[in-house]
């Protein structure tokens, strides 16, 4: 029985979440250790854990796997979740890339100062339902299938509505003019369920509170 893989980061989101998005998406399971003070994460630099002396860190198939895409490219492959061709798998980057640039702007909103937070979040919702999601609700509508690429699930489809459901957190109807992407119909297929189901590994959105031990974790304002 292969060993489970295990992930090293702090309790939240941040660069981990679609990693286990992805992993859950393929049926794996995962334990997790937990970034608790920024001794934790010293304690992998010391054990010569973290090649870039940064988490996200993967230990899978004896490998201590650090960089958010290198992992991810690597779990998509193992699991099949990367097209069947070079051809898939370019429309596939192009697709998944583009929900990695929203996710980036969106995970950043609950560190924006409070006086710039609406205006941010306001530049989130436009820059999501002018650039990004009218490309997935068109792909989708025009060839008609359940999947985006190839006609079989890939990691576009997983990232897609994990992007979706972090975008939902910003304004609930923001799919509104999308009737596409309002069937949702990725939610409905059993692993992905089975981690939208409370109690899963999914993590939820930051809590406030706990902005700065993340920013202590990572030394981030004592530079
Ligand atoms: N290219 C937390 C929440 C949201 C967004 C980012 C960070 C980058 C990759 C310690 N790791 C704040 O910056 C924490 C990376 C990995 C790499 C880290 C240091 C970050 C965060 C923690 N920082 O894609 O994996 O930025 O280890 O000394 O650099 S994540």
């Amino acid at each position: 029985m292969a060993e489970k893989p295990k992930l090293y980061y702090f309790d939240g989101r941040g660069r981990m979440e679609t990693i286990r998005w992805l992993l859950a998406a393929a049926g794996v399971e995962f334990e997790e250790q937990f970034c608790e003070t920024r001794e934790d994460l010293l304690k992998l630099r010391e054990d010569g854990d973290l090649l870039f002396q940064q988490v996200p860190m993967v230990k899978i198939d004896g490998m201590k796997m650090v960089q958010t895409r290198a992992i991810l490219n690597y779990i998509a492959g193992k699991y099949n979740l990367y097209g069947k061709d070079l051809n898939e798998r370019a429309l596939i980057d192009m697709y998944v890339e583009a929900t990695m640039d929203l996710n980036e702007i969106i995970m950043h909103s609950p560190l924006q100062p409070p006086e710039t937070k609406a205006k941010y979040l306001a530049s989130v919702i436009e820059k999501a339902t002018t650039r990004y999601f009218p490309v997935y609700e068109k792909a989708l509508k025009d060839h008609g299938q359940e999947f985006l690429v190839g006609n079989r699930f890939s990691r576009a489809d997983v990232q897609l509505l994990e992007t979706i459901l972090m975008a939902e957190e910003c304004k609930a109807d923001i799919l509104s003019k999308f009737p596409v992407l309002q069937q949702g119909r990725i939610s409905n297929i059993p692993t992905i369920k089975k981690f939208l189901q409370p109690g899963s590994q999914r993590k939820l959105p930051l809590d406030p509170k706990l902005i700065p031990k993340v920013l202590s974790i990572f030394n981030i304002g004592n530079e």
